[in-house]
């Protein structure tokens, strides 16, 4: 696909790049999206088990779902979208990268200023303490892992109904508060808070681009829509933000 002059001024003329990922960009990785056309998650709806309730009604059912997906994440790589956010980050002065994925891929590709706005999946928080453990140290194998303390593990992400982790929030809502450009790449932009940092980039008239393969409530709205897998178009518009900071 060409890209426009004006999205390739856009680019260069940025220096503050604040990134919004969700699901699609671990796609190309082989984890599944939540909803969109390749979703597979349409035997259960990501409202029905990622809920308190869910839990709490049927702790393994939601701990099996969990420990499916955990097992999928040992077997999967970071793509060559994860990668040019990475190399974008070690070229640009300010850069931050804000995600929705539990999946730990963009720290593996090499990302180091990272919000994970929705927690971990690699972690077990317990029920009751708070006491936080690595999946590497108990995990699900039948029945629901206990903490020390009597309580009910569950995995260290952030629920339907549940507020995200103090100060995480407020550290994304700055950085698409002080961006000159906003990228909103693979996700479908229907959960919030995060579906309001580009919202808030767009108030600001900051220029966003958006990288999705279908369309979502942002496309009417946001400056640039790239129709495109996020593994094709982010290692292009790295490239061109490479061929306009170059010394
Ligand atoms: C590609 C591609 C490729 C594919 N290349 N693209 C009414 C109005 C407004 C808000 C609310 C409301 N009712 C309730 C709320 C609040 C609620 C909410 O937003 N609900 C909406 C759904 C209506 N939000 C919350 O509850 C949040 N907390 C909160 O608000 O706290 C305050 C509060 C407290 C108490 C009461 C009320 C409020 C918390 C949200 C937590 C979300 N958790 C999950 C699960 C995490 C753990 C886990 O992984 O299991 O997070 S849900 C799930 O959705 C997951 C994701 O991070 C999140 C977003 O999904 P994402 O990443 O966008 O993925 P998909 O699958 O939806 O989209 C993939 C996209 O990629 C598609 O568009 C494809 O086309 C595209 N694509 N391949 C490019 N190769
Ligand atoms: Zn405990």
């Amino acid at each position: 696909m060409e890209l426009s002059n004006s999205l390739i001024q856009d680019i260069k003329n940025a220096s503050h790049i604040c990134v919004l990922t969700g699901a699609g960009i671990s796609a190309e990785s082989g984890v599944a999206t939540f909803r969109g056309k390749e979703g597979l998650w349409s035997k259960f709806k990501p409202q029905e088990l990622a809920n308190m309730d869910a839990f709490m009604a049927n702790p393994r059912l939601v701990w099996e779902w969990y420990q499916y997906r955990r097992d999928i994440l040992t077997k999967v790589k970071p793509n060559a979208g994860h990668l040019a956010l990475a190399h974008w980050e070690a070229l640009a002065h300010h850069f931050v990268l804000v995600t929705q994925n539990v999946d730990g891929l963009h720290r593996e590709a090499g990302s180091r200023k990272i919000i994970e706005l929705h927690g971990n999946i690699r972690i077990n928080r317990c029920n009751s303490c708070g006491f936080e453990s690595s999946m590497d140290d108990i995990s699900f194998a039948g029945s629901v892992p206990t903490c020390s303390c009597g309580g009910m593990l569950r995995p260290g992400v952030v629920w339907f109904g549940e507020m995200l982790p103090e100060g995480v929030f407020e550290a994304a809502y700055r950085a698409a508060q002080t961006c000159d450009l906003f990228l909103s790449v693979g996700t479908s932009a229907v959960v919030y808070p995060a579906a309001s940092l580009p919202e808030l980039a767009l108030e600001r008239g900051v220029p966003v681009i958006e990288i999705n393969t279908e369309e979502t409530p942002l496309s009417g709205s946001v400056t640039h829509h790239l129709r495109e897998l996020a593994g094709t178009a982010l290692p292009k518009l790295l490239e061109v933000f490479e061929s306009g900071h170059s010394h």
